[in-house]
């Protein structure tokens, strides 16, 4: 990119008839630095102190870790000053209000995959912004169609800002020397069709029909009904995963399965797929539980979670058409009957 686009100058030039328009850029940018301080605690890790020890759990029962509770005082203190009325973080058990005449809520994963940074691989923050309803809590328990803006941080060898905002998804690299994000990539559209997939192949006993079914013609390569070569990838980091699509295109499955704990799969709806959802579906993805559109999902509680499968419009699709060839009741089946059904219709 020739010009030298700054996110301060990229927000004031959007959007002119958005409503909340400078609420939300105050929020973005508000977000933004602090992940520029967090991307520094980040890189310098047991340096500045940050020992990856765990802190404690949090309120659904996750490990916390010392850098988690910092990320989230980092995020609060930065949101603290912008129009937000509420913020729900992974890191509380229940929104916090901050006032309640604000337009904005966030919710906000303020470190997702924290367990990643001791092998010193990409971790980021996740967040998500709606307009704040008549009552403020309620307004998380809407659709994810309300959110007005999402995105994530990811802090690898560079700290790279995803922005889904006034209907696009834009990509911003952190100059570490100027302290600002500039634009690298505006418009991203993510690849229809690439032959990749990701998901957590060690659970495999434990999916359900469906998606072993997916998986299975995924590994079939092109004698299979995918009809092509499969790579795959796990990072095991969401972010990271997240910008691999937007990037190079594939599938991320964290499906339900199982395992106890995990029959709404891992990921938390509210600060973890709404957000993903909005990016990939502005970049022209889609993302799904494999039977219901993510951003039509409603929580129920502040830390529901939910079965994320997202990415290439083609890929999610097939997932989805597989899920649509076996009812519901038959999705932990393992007869061949059912989980050859309906395949890549
Ligand atoms: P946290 O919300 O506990 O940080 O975990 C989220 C996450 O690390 C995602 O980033 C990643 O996709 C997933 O967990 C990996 O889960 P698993 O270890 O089961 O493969």
């Amino acid at each position: 990119m020739d010009e030298r686009v700054t996110l301060r100058s990229h927000l004031d030039r959007a959007g002119a008839k958005t409503p909340n328009r400078l609420a939300i850029a105050a929020v973005i940018e508000g977000i933004a630095a602090a992940s520029i301080d967090l991307a520094d605690l980040i890189a310098d890790g047991p340096l500045a102190g940050i020992t990856g020890r765990l802190s404690g759990v949090n309120s659904d029962g996750d490990a916390q870790k010392d850098i988690d509770l910092v990320a989230d005082r980092m995020m609060r203190r930065a949101l603290l000053v912008t129009p937000v009325a509420a913020i729900l973080s992974e890191e509380a058990e229940l929104p916090e209000i901050l006032d309640v005449a604000a337009p904005l809520c966030v919710a906000i994963d303020p470190l997702d995959g924290s367990a990643n940074l001791e092998n010193n691989i990409s971790v980021g923050t996740i967040f998500s912004i709606r307009p704040r309803g008549n009552d403020v809590v309620s307004t998380f328990f809407e659709p994810g169609t309300a959110q007005c803006a999402a995105g994530f941080v990811v802090y690898g060898p560079q700290t790279t800002l995803v922005l889904a905002h006034n209907g696009r998804v834009d990509i911003f690299i952190l100059d570490r020397r100027a302290r600002e994000f500039l634009l690298v990539a505006q418009g991203v559209r993510i690849a229809p069709n690439t032959p990749e997939f990701a998901i957590n192949a060690s659970n495999r006993r434990h999916w359900h029909g469906p998606v072993r079914a997916y998986i299975d013609e995924c590994l079939a390569g092109i004698g299979g009904n995918g009809g092509a070569d499969f790579n795959m990838r796990w990072i095991g980091s969401l972010v990271a995963e997240s910008l691999r699509i937007l990037v190079r295109g594939g599938v991320f499955l964290y499906p339900a399965d199982a395992r106890p704990g995990y029959r709404e799969g891992r990921l938390r709806l509210l600060y973890e797929a709404h957000p993903m959802a909005l990016v990939m579906e502005w970049a022209g993805g889609s993302a799904t539980t494999g039977r219901r559109r993510i951003l039509e999902l409603s929580a129920r509680t502040p830390h529901q979670r939910v079965p994320l499968i997202m990415g290439s419009m083609r890929g999610v699709r097939d997932v989805a058409a597989i899920h649509e060839g076996i009812e519901p009741m038959f999705d932990n089946s393992d007869a061949p009957l059912f989980a050859r059904r309906g395949l890549f219709r």
